[in-house]
């Protein structure tokens, strides 16, 4: 008898057939632009923004969100990509050194000055939490992480003029944070943000921003959602 070897189109077209399933597979289960599952937020927890409705603008009622930078030429590019059953945004930086940018997100909808004039008197009581979670992941580069600076700020923290800079200073809360190429859960005691700011009052809170200012300065983060538990 004679035994015929495979020939190379057969082991290549089974190498595309294996491949095929396991991208099918990848997608099944339930991932998101780069495949694992979503992690689900905690139950009971207040959530800020889960950004499914995909648009600018948290879950709290006719708030504002946006990008910026230190000059404005450098805000991060966006969209929103789908993520289990809904959508996470999706931050693409790129700013070189001497620069920063990032996310604005404002908490209630009378502190929003480009919409309205109303005078910033009142913010968001957070005062009952103690922990911010957010579901992040990054796609920096090789080999590396994303890195991220998560600031709060209370409705005293003022940036319009230099003398308000400088006496406000302590009301602006910051804490560094990092994401891996997988989904993973931030977490950080609100403490944190009060040791940094040590005037920052959690029962006033403004607003909330996410800050690239470090290396690596290009790259790419995703937000599922972030909460208060
Ligand atoms: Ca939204
Ligand atoms: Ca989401």
């Amino acid at each position: 008898m004679e035994t015929k070897s495979l020939g190379l189109p057969v082991v290549v077209g089974i190498i595309v057939v294996i491949a095929v399933v396991a991208a099918t597979a990848l997608l099944l289960s339930g991932g998101g632009p780069s495949g694992g599952a979503p992690i689900l937020p905690p139950e009971g927890a207040l959530i800020f923004d889960d950004f499914d409705d995909a648009t600018l603008g948290s879950n709290f009622a006719n708030t504002s969100a946006g990008m910026m930078s230190g000059t404005g030429t450098y805000d991060p590019e966006f969209e929103f990509v789908p993520v289990g059953d809904g959508y996470a945004l999706k931050m693409m930086f790129d700013f070189p050194s001497g620069e920063w940018c990032g996310y604005w997100s404002f908490m209630r909808p009378d502190e929003n000055p480009i919409t309205s004039d109303i005078e910033v008197t009142t913010g968001y009581d957070l005062s009952d939490y103690t922990t911010l979670k957010m579901a992040v992941k990054g796609e920096p580069a090789e080999g590396t992480k994303v890195r991220f600076k998560i600031e709060m700020t209370d409705t005293v923290f003022d940036t319009s003029s230099e003398n308000a800079f400088l006496e406000t200073q302590n009301h602006r809360g910051t804490v560094s944070a990092e994401a891996g190429t997988s989904w993973e859960v931030v977490e950080i005691p609100l403490t944190q943000f009060t040791s940094s700011g040590p005037d920052l009052d959690m029962s006033d809170v403004r607003q909330m921003n996410i800050v690239f200012d470090s290396v690596p300065r290009e790259g790419t983060l995703y937000i599922d959602w972030i909460a208060f538990t």
